[in-house]
């Protein structure tokens, strides 16, 4: 408890980044680390050159790498290996292979989480669920003792939204937040369609939502998309294209993929991991980004599932969620049947989930302090602070106090 109360007040006063430092003081700034597990296999494959080249952080970002696989996979990793140096990448000033969790992890700023089990032949979704959340347990201890205070954890591995929240129950020290499922290649996967269906290029189409579950339970929603920064809707009027033809499509993408290619999506996902890491440290404020993180009752969602939700990501790695966007009947439907999925998911690897009495306290909680004190709610102010452990209500009524004698 003590290591968790000192951990979150040294993760509130800890300055976000030092790029904007940095940049004046040298051309390239000192190195992030970044751990990358299933490193040999396909998604990793792409993702470990273009992390290389600077896709994720930046083209003045030096970057070390830590791959970490199985020890059956240590031998293809060491080709891995040997083609970065290949690459002769000037931004990678390291590279370290290992099975062990803790060196991987140790001292990271990122962790793509992407290595999780394959469904075995005769595998039932339920025994793939336990089989792939007992890793990510093993992860989430292994990065609570060794990642990086301010470190930020990209799920991929499926079943993503509840491997995040099994790692993330894992790691009484890191802020639940810390902890995102991606659910980032649905999103594109939904604007292409979207983009093809009204016949202009992608980057016209935005504010796509994915809700919910990175899986054929997710809502793919349109109701507050925008093409060309006009409605989506009043451009595409035809309803029955959406329910019948869109949103199953998204749902069911990588099943098409695995049917025309003979494998699953690997470098669109790869693509949209490094689109989600990058976006949250370098920022991109104006768009909506899906991602799964952890629900704080928004739009009705039950607490503690990872349920993907419109983000904003103001860069030095932070983001918020987009709140009270009207939600019609059907998109609630819709919304409350991804939830359940994703209740029972929860619901079947309880036993890996040793409880929340020793977490930090939320961002969302501490967000919705600010929200509600900027908005002079004092009501609601002094719910939050009833409901926060003592050193934060005190610091909070400092900051009152000396903000109300200035
Ligand atoms: P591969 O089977 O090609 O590679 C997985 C790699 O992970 C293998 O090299 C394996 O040795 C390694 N691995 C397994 N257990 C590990 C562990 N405990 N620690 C470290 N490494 C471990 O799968 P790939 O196509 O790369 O897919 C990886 C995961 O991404 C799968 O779970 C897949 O379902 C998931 N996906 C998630 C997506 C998303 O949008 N969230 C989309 C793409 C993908 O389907």
């Amino acid at each position: 408890m003590l290591r968790t109360t000192a951990n979150s007040l040294f993760r509130l006063a800890a300055p976000r980044s030092t790029r904007a430092f940095a940049t004046k003081k040298a051309d390239l700034l000192p190195p992030l680390k970044v751990a990358v597990t299933g490193a040999a296999g396909q998604i990793g494959y792409a993702l470990v050159m273009r992390i290389a080249s600077g896709e994720l952080l930046g083209k003045d970002q030096l970057i070390e790498l830590n791959l970490i696989e199985t020890e059956a996979g240590m031998s293809p990793l060491s080709g891995v290996m040997m083609e970065l140096e290949d690459g002769a990448f000037p931004l990678l000033s390291k590279v370290s292979a290992t099975s062990n969790l803790n060196e991987g992890f140790g001292d990271i700023d990122y962790a793509l989480l992407v290595g999780a089990s394959p469904r075995g032949p005769g595998m039932e979704r339920k025994d793939l669920m336990a089989a792939n959340a007992k890793i990510f347990a093993e992860q989430g201890k292994a990065l609570n003792e060794s990642a990086g205070i301010n470190s930020k954890i990209l799920v991929v591995g499926n079943p993503a939204n509840t491997n995040a929240l099994v790692a993330s129950e894992n790691a009484p020290d890191m802020w639940p937040e810390q902890f995102i499922a991606m659910t980032r290649l649905d999103q594109s996967r939904a604007k292409g369609l979207v983009a093809e269906k009204a016949n202009v290029p992608v980057k016209d189409v935005d504010r796509v939502i994915i809700w919910g579950n990175h899986s054929a339970t997710q809502y793919p929603d349109l109701s507050h998309a925008r093409i060309g920064g006009k409605w989506a809707k009043s451009i595409i009027t035809d309803d029955k294209w959406i329910r019948n033809d869109f949103i199953p499509r998204v749902q069911k993408r990588g099943a098409e993929v695995i049917d025309a290619r003979g494998a699953s999506s690997a470098a669109s996902a790869a693509s949209a991991a490094i689109d989600t890491i990058r976006d949250i440290h370098l920022g991109s404020p104006e768009q909506w980004l899906s991602n799964a993180i952890p629900s704080d009752g928004s739009y009705g969602i039950a607490d503690g599932i990872w349920y993907s939700v419109p983000t904003v990501c103001e860069g030095d790695s932070h983001y918020r969620r987009v709140k009270n966007l009207p939600i019609d009947e059907y998109s609630a439907k819709m919304m409350n049947a991804t939830e359940k999925e994703l209740i029972e998911e929860r619901d079947s690897v309880r036993h890996l989930l040793p409880g929340h009495e020793n977490k930090p306290v939320s961002w969302n909680m501490l967000e919705s302090l600010h929200d509600a004190y900027v908005a002079g709610e004092t009501d609601k102010v002094n719910k939050i602070l009833s409901d926060l452990p003592p050193e934060y209500a005190k610091g909070a009524e400092q900051a009152r106090a000396s903000e109300a004698s200035s």
